[in-house]
């Protein structure tokens, strides 16, 4: 054991690395057991855990925020945050992540015409993100199908026309707003988009050719990791209410729904994509409901075309229905959260794709809702998974529900933080130069542990980063133990600007735990 105190160097550069996944498989024992035994093909469980990756090779985990909702119903569907909040958010709170929100309806405006002046302003955007080091995923974000009036956001109005044959019905009130689903309406059009047939196909086919164009007009942004296809697909008249609460079932009519509606959707959106753009990561959800409660998705595995391995992600929901309906929290949403758990954990073994929980959040100001936003955190750190937290919407001052910062009006110090600010906020690897195995941020001891194996031409000549706001966790200073037989040969150093401490381990060493601690915790 090696202990090293932190060593304070000027910042390094930051630069976004043009986006890659690293091979990352298993080297073991490929098809046979310790014994010389096969084992049956097919078996997932050897195979290692698949992460997003930067141009290094190194494992990334990517932690930020949706941004925005309020751009759903703002002038130009724009996000209001300022370059003063992305900078805090990024050194101050590690939040280097944005899920960016963008609608199919602002960039379609009408049939075959492209808003390119709504995607100036993205790029705006893009263009603060990559000042600062966020890397961004652009989320095509739709809630109940539509911007036709009384409907929700996402598809243009002209669109809701072609589903509903030349009509733009009204959706009626609902007192909660995912129940406009239910509207016949709303359930016809979905109906109409998967299904892909006669007159309707215009609807997957335009959907396409907008992500063609979107992706051609920022696959060369130096902010953007790839693309969302679609925001929580709603499943129409398949829809299943028995499932939620379950673990799934095959007998569901959502089964049929993902394996041969929603399924060759992604399928038809991935190919069309990688005609303009073979590199970035594309992201697929699995259909609205029951799965963001920790149910099943039956999605067939997705193909990617690209030359070269597959550069596809998997990015579900979290919201328990449970705590959304009562607006507290219940003693069984536990085994929700173990459920959904358990069900990501199985599918991207057997899908091989890194997972980023795209959205999940919740109200704070409930009974127990502390408790569930830090279960929840706790969960995605033992999946090993990137997340966006619901949402960025920093208006609505220190008593905010949802949101963990508010806005002060502070030019110096533009957001202040609402309680489950200290649940966010967490260390984490930010980028890993070996194979992450598994990290924790303990809370209450404020001890954050990282194991990671070494890979060729990655540990050797590159540095972990771990995201270390020292004055917020640390104010009596913090010590730093790197857990390999070698130690001496390890180095570490804090770029104090950035909050980031770089950990560089000996690569001959095949594994590698790092622990910091507060110093008058472990070294009094
Ligand atoms: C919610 C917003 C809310 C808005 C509603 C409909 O918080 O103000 O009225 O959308 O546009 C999702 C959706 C996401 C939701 C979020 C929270 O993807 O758009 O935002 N949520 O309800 N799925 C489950 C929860």
């Amino acid at each position: 054991m090696g202990r090293l105190p932190p060593m304070k160097h000027p910042p390094r550069a930051r630069s976004i690395a043009i986006f890659s996944l690293a091979i990352l498989l298993a080297l073991s024992s490929a098809g046979c057991d310790s014994d010389g035994a096969s084992t049956p093909s097919g078996d997932v469980a050897s195979r290692a855990q698949r992460f997003l990756s930067d141009a290094d090779g190194r494992s990334l985990i990517l932690r930020g925020m949706n941004v925005s909702n309020e751009s759903k119903g703002s002038v130009g569907h724009q996000a209001s945050i300022s370059e003063a909040e992305i900078a805090q958010m990024s050194t101050e709170y590690g939040m280097r992540f944005a899920r960016h929100l963008i609608f199919w309806g602002a960039v379609e405006p009408q049939q075959g015409t492209f808003d390119d002046a709504y995607l100036d302003a993205v790029e705006a955007k893009l263009d603060l993100y990559a000042a600062h080091g966020v890397r961004v995923m652009l989320d095509m974000h739709q809630d109940i199908f539509s911007f036709a009036p009384s409907w929700g956001n996402g598809a243009p109005s002209w669109a809701v026309e072609v589903a509903l044959d030349g009509q733009l019905p009204t959706v009626a009130p609902v007192a909660s707003w995912s129940n406009a689903y239910f509207d016949p309406a709303v359930t016809t059009a979905f109906d109409r988009f998967f299904g892909y047939s006669g007159p309707y196909k215009v609807l997957q086919d335009r959907y396409a050719a907008a992500w063609q164009h979107v992706a051609e007009r920022f696959r060369d942004h130096p902010a953007v990791i790839g693309f969302d296809i679609i925001n929580e697909p709603f499943p129409g008249s398949a829809w299943d209410p028995i499932e939620i609460g379950s673990s799934g079932f095959e007998s569901s009519t959502c089964y049929t729904f993902d394996q041969e509606k929603l399924g060759p959707f992604y399928q038809r959106m991935i190919d069309a994509i990688r005609t303009v753009d073979p590199d970035h990561v594309i992201f697929y959800e699995p259909r609205f409901g029951a799965p963001g409660n920790g149910s099943a998705s039956y999605l067939p595995t997705l193909v990617d075309p690209r030359r070269g391995e597959a550069r596809i992600a998997y990015a579900p929901h979290m919201y328990s229905v449970s705590y959304e309906a009562n607006g507290e929290y219940r003693p069984w949403i536990d085994s929700s959260v173990e459920r959904f758990e358990a069900a990501r954990a199985r599918e991207i073994r057997s899908a091989d794709v890194p997972l980023l929980i795209g959205e999940w959040g919740l109200d704070q100001s409930g009974i127990g809702g502390m408790y569930l936003t830090e279960k929840e955190a706790e969960s995605w750190d033992r999946l090993n998974a990137s997340w966006a937290y619901w949402s960025y919407d920093p208006g609505n001052g220190p008593s905010g529900g949802w949101n963990p910062f508010y806005r002060t009006g502070s030019p110096t110090v533009p957001l202040g933080e609402n309680p489950n600010a200290d649940i966010l906020v967490r260390m984490y690897p930010l980028a890993t130069a070996g194979h992450l195995d598994s990290f924790q941020w303990n809370r209450a001891t404020r001890t954050f542990t990282m194991t990671f194996d070494s890979v060729a031409g990655v540990t050797d000549t590159q540095a972990t980063e771990i995201f270390l706001p020292d004055e917020r966790f640390f104010p009596n200073d913090y010590v730093v133990i790197v857990g390999d037989p070698n130690a001496m040969t390890t180095t570490t150093r804090f770029d104090d600007a950035a909050n980031v401490l770089f950990v560089d381990v000996d690569a001959t060493v095949a594994r590698h735990v790092i622990t910091v601690s507060p110093r008058d915790y472990l070294a009094p």
